[in-house]
């Protein structure tokens, strides 16, 4: 489903509030992840430890959440602004694009997690929506 251009306003909104906590919020999304949905292990086991804790783990969410700011930030144009990411995950890493989707499960579970009182229903509607069109444009160099 297409952003709305209220479904914008509310995801940018959003993020301005939590947009400090975003590294943080990253790793516990990842380790989540990984801890979660063991089969995404397979593709960080380069690093060893993949514990909710590790070191990698953490600097790592903060690089997927930092990916994910550029995108609230290019939300007008995803698929043209995430077609280098989509090309280096298709091409590169090679992850399963249904993968998008368990990542974005639980960096959406840690956003309400981390702000209740900000994450009403009309926030996780657009934000769901926002996701899924990240996934989407991350998906699109896989044709
Ligand atoms: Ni992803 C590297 C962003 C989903 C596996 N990933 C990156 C990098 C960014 C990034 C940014 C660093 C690129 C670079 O070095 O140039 N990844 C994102 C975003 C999402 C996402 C925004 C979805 C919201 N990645 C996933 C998923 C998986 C995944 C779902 C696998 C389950 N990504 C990887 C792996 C790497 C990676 C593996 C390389 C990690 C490393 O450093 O070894």
């Amino acid at each position: 489903m297409s952003l709305s251009q209220k479904d914008k306003n509310v995801v940018k909104g959003f993020w301005a509030k939590v947009e400090s906590k975003s590294a943080e919020m990253g790793g516990e999304a990842l380790g989540r992840m990984l801890t979660a949905y063991p089969m995404t292990k397979t593709y960080f086991s380069h690093w060893g430890d993949l514990s909710p804790n590790a070191p990698q783990v953490k600097k790592h969410g903060a690089v997927i959440m930092a990916a994910v700011g550029k995108a609230v930030k290019n939300i007008d144009d995803l698929t043209s602004h995430l077609s280098k990411l989509s090309e280096l995950h298709a091409f590169q890493l090679r992850v399963d694009p249904a993968n998008f989707k368990i990542l974005a499960h639980n960096i959406i579970l840690v956003l309400g997690m981390y702000f209740p009182a900000d994450f009403t229903p009309e926030v996780h509607v657009s934000v769901e929506k926002f996701f899924q069109n990240v996934a989407w444009a991350l998906s699109e160099r896989y044709r």
